[in-house]
């Protein structure tokens, strides 16, 4: 039989993987590597790169004992190459085999490198996800909108997930509407659960620290989980203790809260470590035996089955551009308080202060406080998008990119969302107490105290008013705006620009 190189990435932890279930252990050999280029491409959060070395460390130990022969780089290793194809070359040369088998890679950028490749690279498809690339190619077809909610209907009877018969559980696909309650005055979840860091945790933080200690981001203390049984103790936790409150405060933000109702599963599914199939049933079980109510589980199951499978079917379907797509042709500079510096915007310097400690905000704050700010601002999506996939613990391409260039950024001109999600502070007032401690005024709609958000709103709006004033769903908006005094709506303008020139000038807004 002939032998293969069978390469497993970083967000491929998964032992049912294509590219395993397709080897033979007595002569395929199975390469992992920790490479230079995977940790600093983009500068990731020291906090994702320990959790995908360790993580990949334990994975291969789990191999070994299965019986897989495995050559493992770590990234001190003197001979590593420095980049996944180049580990696939030294690995080539030392074994005499040229023949490599991969799983699909979550982004163009990879699945490029690999096919170029001078070696015989078969890529399999990557079938941990519940849609093919196939399945969503023909729901798409034919289609002038790729709305998520007719993709999710198509999921739930796919698996059956909340079905009575061919009929949604309850009589509704959809509870949201019992769902997005401001915040809550308090959290009686503590959290995700946490995890002290192993020896094999230790080694890489030290690694980590040494080699990346400069990049954004906090690395200690580190409590993510780095293997199947952790992340699953931190599911059930989850679905036991917060998921029964998970839908009434999906949207809600708080000062002094960083997770509210959250699962924090997202690192731990897109490195293969959970599957979505077995957290839906667990959050299926919660309600059918009484645990948790349809509206909670309900959503919970839409982000995963819907949302989750919808984007990466997008990000596939666009092809290789995506990332690029700049349909607004915005290019203002990203500004230094995403990368912590100080800011007078209480929303903006909290979402960030955690991103930095945890690499973590949740999905509110990652649409509505700082891509609705680079939206309204008019920021570079390239720049935003590169700020997302470097600082999220659970960014992989597939599912960033058309979160933050679609979904947050509009610049795919609507492919995902079917208007900006734009808002002002009083969106962000409503649904948190950020403004409560903030320098700005989110009353005040103009002057040097008004809230930025408030300002940058109607900036927005006025600058892309031939692509947006015929969108039915922002006519209300349009007419509120022409509703204002005339010598308003300058002021609030010339505001605008006051603020976005400061900004400009690397002063502290
Ligand atoms: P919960 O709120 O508890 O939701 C449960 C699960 O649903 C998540 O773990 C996730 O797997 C899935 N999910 C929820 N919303 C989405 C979504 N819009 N797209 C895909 N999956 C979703 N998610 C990522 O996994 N990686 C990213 O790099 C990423 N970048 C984002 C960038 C922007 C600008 C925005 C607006 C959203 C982004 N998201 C991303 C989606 C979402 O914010 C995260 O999935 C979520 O915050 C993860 O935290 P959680 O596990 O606590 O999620
Ligand atoms: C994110 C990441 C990092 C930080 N490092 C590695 C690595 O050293 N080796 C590896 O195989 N994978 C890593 N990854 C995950 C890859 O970047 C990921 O597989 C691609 O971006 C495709 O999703
Ligand atoms: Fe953010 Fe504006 Fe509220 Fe301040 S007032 S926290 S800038 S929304």
């Amino acid at each position: 039989m002939v032998s293969r190189l069978i390469l497993i990435l970083g967000d491929q932890l998964s032992p049912d993987l294509s590219a395993l279930r397709n080897a033979n252990p007595d002569n395929d050999i199975v390469v992992m590597a920790e490479v230079g280029d995977e940790a600093s491409y983009v500068p990731h959060h020291p906090k994702k790169i320990a959790f995908v070395f360790a993580a990949m460390r334990k994975f291969a130990q789990q191999l070994r004992a299965q019986g897989w022969n495995v050559l493992y780089a770590q990234l001190d290793d003197t001979k590593n190459a420095g980049s996944i194809v180049g580990e696939l070359l030294r690995r080539a040369q030392d074994t005499g085999i040229s023949r490599v088998r991969a799983t699909e890679p979550g982004e163009w950028r990879l699945i490029e490198a690999l096919q170029q490749a001078p070696l015989q690279v078969e890529i399999l498809e990557d079938d941990r996800f519940l849609a093919s690339h196939k399945d969503f190619q023909d729901w798409a077809a034919g289609r002038k909108q790729l709305r998520m909610e007719y993709f999710y209907r198509e999921m739930r009877r796919k698996t059956g997930l909340l079905m009575d018969g061919d009929q949604p559980e309850g009589g509704k696909w959809n509870y949201d509407h019992d769902n997005r309650k401001p915040a809550p005055d308090d959290v009686s979840y503590p959290g995700p659960m946490q995890f002290t860091p192993d020896a094999v945790v230790e080694d890489v933080l030290d690694l980590v620290d040494a080699r990346f200690g400069e990049h954004f981001g906090t690395l200690r203390p580190f409590h993510y989980a780095t293997d199947r049984a952790g992340a699953h103790r931190a599911l059930m936790q989850f679905i036991r203790n917060a998921l029964p409150r998970f839908g009434d405060f999906q949207d809600a933000m708080l000062d002094q809260n960083r997770f509210l109702y959250h699962a924090v599963i997202s690192p731990y599914l897109n490195a293969g470590l959970l599957s979505p199939l077995e957290i839906c049933r667990a959050a299926e079980d919660a309600y059918k035996s009484g645990k948790a109510p349809l509206n909670a589980v309900e959503g919970f199951i839409r982000q995963i089955i819907g949302w989750r499978e919808y984007v990466r079917g997008i990000y596939f379907l666009e092809g290789a551009d995506y990332a690029s797509r700049n349909a607004l042709g915005h290019t203002r500079s990203l500004p230094a308080f995403y990368w912590g510096s100080d800011t007078r915007m209480r929303c903006i310097s909290k979402a960030v202060e955690q991103t930095r400690d945890e690499a973590y905000a949740h999905h509110i704050q990652r649409l509505m406080v700082t891509g609705n700010f680079g939206l309204l601002a008019g920021i570079d999506p390239h720049q935003v998008h590169e700020w997302y996939l470097s600082v999220y613990i659970d960014a992989y391409e597939w599912v960033e990119a058309p979160n933050t260039v679609g979904m947050s950024l509009f610049a795919d001109g609507g492919i995902i969302a079917s208007k900006p999600y734009v808002s002002s502070g009083a969106y962000i007032n409503r649904m948190s107490d950020y403004c409560k401690n903030c320098a700005y005024s989110v009353s005040a709609k103009t002057g040097e105290d008004a809230c930025p958000f408030n300002l940058l709103y109607w900036h927005f709006l006025a600058r892309h008013r031939d692509r947006f004033a015929g969108n039915p769903r922002m006519a209300n908006m349009y007419r509120t705006w022409d509703r204002m005094d005339e010598t308003r709506r300058d002021t609030v303008l010339r505001d605008a620009d006051l603020f976005l020139n400061k900004m400009d000038r690397g002063e502290r807004v």
